[in-house]
């Protein structure tokens, strides 16, 4: 009852050779991912790193929105001085800004932005780490970044709401000695007259 033998052949040896010729590449892929998870092992801080991903936290006055278009964009610049240039920024509650910061200075800087309270805490937190551990810990902040002396980067931001934020480098003494500025963010469902106000 065989309808077409030869071909059924045919077929067979044709699976017999991918068969042959998959073993080859899985084999090769096996050698060359060894190295890699042999690799790791001496970088303990990785595991942590990972493990703050995992437990990102929540904010009370928007999100990282990384692929959102901003409709406004704000410079700003990190000086040695211990200050923030501008030192106050006002966007609108419901907008997307991308913050684009440059460290002018000759040192590292950090930039975030949280709540008042939020840069409170995270600088009580900072107070006991390490200076290695520190500059990657902030690196993986959702809400802000480290910046070697020259550098910039960029984080785009969807406010939720209305309310007054800070900016803050935590990096050791800077935020003790005025490395802090005020972001007020206006408008919003409760607060319409905000909107239509001017920025200072
Ligand atoms: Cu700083």
């Amino acid at each position: 009852m065989t309808l077409f033998p030869s071909n059924n052949k045919i077929t067979a040896n044709k699976r017999g050779l991918a068969a042959a010729s998959f073993g080859a590449v899985a084999a090769i892929a096996l050698t060359l991912s060894a190295p890699a998870i042999a690799g790791p092992g001496g970088h303990g801080d990785h595991g942590n790193m990972e493990g703050h991903k995992m437990s990102a936290p929540k904010f009370s006055f928007g999100e990282p929105a990384p692929d959102a278009t901003p409709d406004v964009r704000v410079e700003m610049d990190a000086l040695d001085t211990m200050r923030f240039s501008p030192e106050t920024v006002s966007v609108k509650a419901g907008s997307v800004v991308e913050f684009v910061v440059t460290n002018k200075g000759q040192i590292p800087h950090a930039w975030s932005v949280d709540t008042i309270e939020g840069q409170k805490k995270h600088e009580e937190g900072m107070k006991d780490m390490p200076m290695s551990n520190m500059m990657g810990h902030m690196d993986d902040e959702p809400n802000g970044f480290v910046l070697k002396a020259g550098e910039t980067k960029s984080l785009i931001w969807k406010f939720s709401k209305s309310g007054t934020l800070q900016f803050a480098c935590h990096l050791p003494g800077h935020f003790d000695a005025g490395m802090h500025s005020t972001l007020e963010v206006t408008g919003g469902d409760h607060d319409d007259k905000g909107k239509k106000a001017h920025q200072h």
